[in-house]
């Protein structure tokens, strides 16, 4: 078999097991890097004056770490531009907040062509491609165009949005135009699929063949095919199972039991993003101090919300207001010897986030919209078995099509949380340990393993070639 080549926009530390880096794709991709001979090209995170496409490549244990610098340009045009205004916005339903610039469109169109000019010398005719998310989705066309007639797989990491929203994006077409470049794609739900199947049937006058398998079909249009499939991302499990009960996060239990002295614990992680619905989340919690007054004391939310994409108006914006609803509320509620929420902006290592989720009667996870979330699986991974807490997830998190025996809520609305607060504290231990074991069994049956796996799988046995897409369009 050929070597797995990975190209994502940024790539991660491959063999730092423990993680400190954040973003659930640097974590899913080192195991899968490690496993196979892998080569993961992407951005060094670093720019230059002028754009010159050379490669730094550094050999660790595991995998071949390859990067290219871009200029100022592009960082501004393509990445805090095109992915983070328009489509991260559009992809997470806020065409309220999605910016239609066409510098960034042509900032996006020319870093996906320099990707793909820096990438060619170092691929070999047996290796197959693994193309990663939203920066990238015009990557195979640049590929082709260059003769690469390589497999190449995409792998979208956030939703596909309904069609309607998804037509609000000039040159919506062209971008769906290049996923048929692609061998495979990948969605994390049957939602994300099903609405770019949607698109496809009623935008660009397509077909879909579902062939029945679980994993999806093949998409016919623009005079080609692309093998579509669902591969729900996971965690490393028993990693993270084994960090939870690691000296790290026994040291964190303990801080944690003191300074909970005998309160129960809500907690929520997150990167500081408006599609994590954390304003909402902490009005829903509002609510459920203002009507359960024998809580107050009793109980507290720990936000851990970890700063990102600071240069982008929208963060600075959410950052803000989430200062003050926080404001308000602890100001409102606190007493001398307590406050409701504890709002925390920095990081944490992984092993002592698994300590502080494994003390948590709660683990409230209410994005408003989310390809996945691994979040909800953390939490479920760190709880003690005999004694765990309750998960209340979002029907809008992709996760949520997997993890049926979590309290499922609507996170918009404010008396839905509220009511899954109260349920999941007064939940007597043996429905606790009941849904937990089913949700524990799903979260390590669909690892970050069989994700990878399932994905590789799929994209060895798709189309080869320009030409076999092309010929196997033919009705
Ligand atoms: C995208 C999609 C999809 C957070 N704070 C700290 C920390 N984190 C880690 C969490 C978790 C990861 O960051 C966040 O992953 P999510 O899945 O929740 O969300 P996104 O970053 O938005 O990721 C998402 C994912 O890609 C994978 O496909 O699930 O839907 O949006 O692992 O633990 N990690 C550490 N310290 C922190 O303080 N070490």
């Amino acid at each position: 078999m050929g070597r797995l080549i990975v190209i994502s926009n940024r790539v991660g530390q491959p063999d730092d097991t423990r993680g400190a880096s954040v973003g659930g794709l640097a974590m899913a991709l080192g195991a899968a890097l490690r496993e196979y001979n892998g080569i993961w090209f992407g951005w060094s995170g670093r720019t230059v004056e002028t754009f010159t496409g050379q490669l730094s490549v550094q050999r660790g244990q595991g995998a071949t770490i390859a990067t290219v610098d871009l200029e100022e340009q592009d960082r501004d045009e393509y990445y805090n531009g095109y992915a983070n205004r328009t489509l991260w916005p559009l992809f997470h339903y806020r065409i309220d907040l999605s910016a239609y610039e066409r510098s960034f469109n042509e900032g996006y169109a020319r870093v996906n062509a320099r990707f793909a000019q820096t990438v060619l010398p170092l691929l070999e005719p047996d290796d197959f491609i693994w193309v990663h998310d939203y920066h990238l989705i015009p990557l195979a066309r640049e590929l082709r165009r260059r003769g690469v007639k390589n497999r190449i797989g995409f792998f979208l990491h956030i939703p596909w949005p309904a069609r309607r929203l998804f037509a609000t994006l000039p040159l919506h077409r062209e971008l769906v135009e290049a996923v048929f470049d692609y061998d495979l794609v990948g969605f994390q739900s049957h939602d994300s699929l099903s609405a770019f199947e949607d698109y496809v049937r009623g935008e660009a006058e397509g077909e879909i063949d579902s062939g029945g398998i679980d994993s999806g079909g093949i998409a016919q249009a623009f005079g080609r095919r692309v093998r579509l499939g669902v591969f729900p991302i996971g965690l490393d499990a028993d990693a993270f199972m084994a960090a939870a009960w690691g000296e790290a996060a026994a040291a964190w239990r303990e801080r944690m039991r003191v300074s909970l002295a005998g309160r129960r614990m809500i907690i929520g992680v997150d990167r500081l993003d408006y599609s994590k619905g954390l304003e909402e989340r902490f009005l829903a919690y509002e609510e459920y101090l203002a009507n359960t007054p024998e809580a107050l004391e009793q109980v507290f939310l720990l936000q851990i919300a970890t700063p990102s994409r600071d240069e982008v108006e929208a963060y600075q914006e959410i950052r803000a207001r989430l200062d003050a609803v926080t404001g308000r509320i602890n100001g409102a509620f606190a007493t001398p010897d307590w406050v409701p929420i504890r709002y925390v902006n920095r990081t944490y290592r992984r092993d002592e986030l698994a300590g502080i989720y494994s003390m948590a009667a709660i683990g409230l996870v209410t994005p408003l919209r989310d390809g996945m979330n691994l979040v909800a699986k953390e939490y479920v991974a760190a709880q003690p078995p005999e004694d765990p807490g309750v998960l209340i997830l979002s029907r809008f998190a992709g996760a949520a099509e997997q993890m049926e025996e979590a309290l499922i809520v609507n996170p918009f609305s404010r008396e839905e949380v509220s009511d899954a607060i109260e349920a999941g504290l007064a939940m007597p231990r043996d429905e606790r340990v009941r849904r937990w074991e089913s949700l524990i069994e799903g979260v390590r049956r669909h690892d970050v393993a069989a994700w990878r796996d399932a994905f590789v799988e799929a994209l060895l046995a798709a189309p080869c070639s320009p030409a076999d897409r092309l010929a196997t369009a033919e009705p």
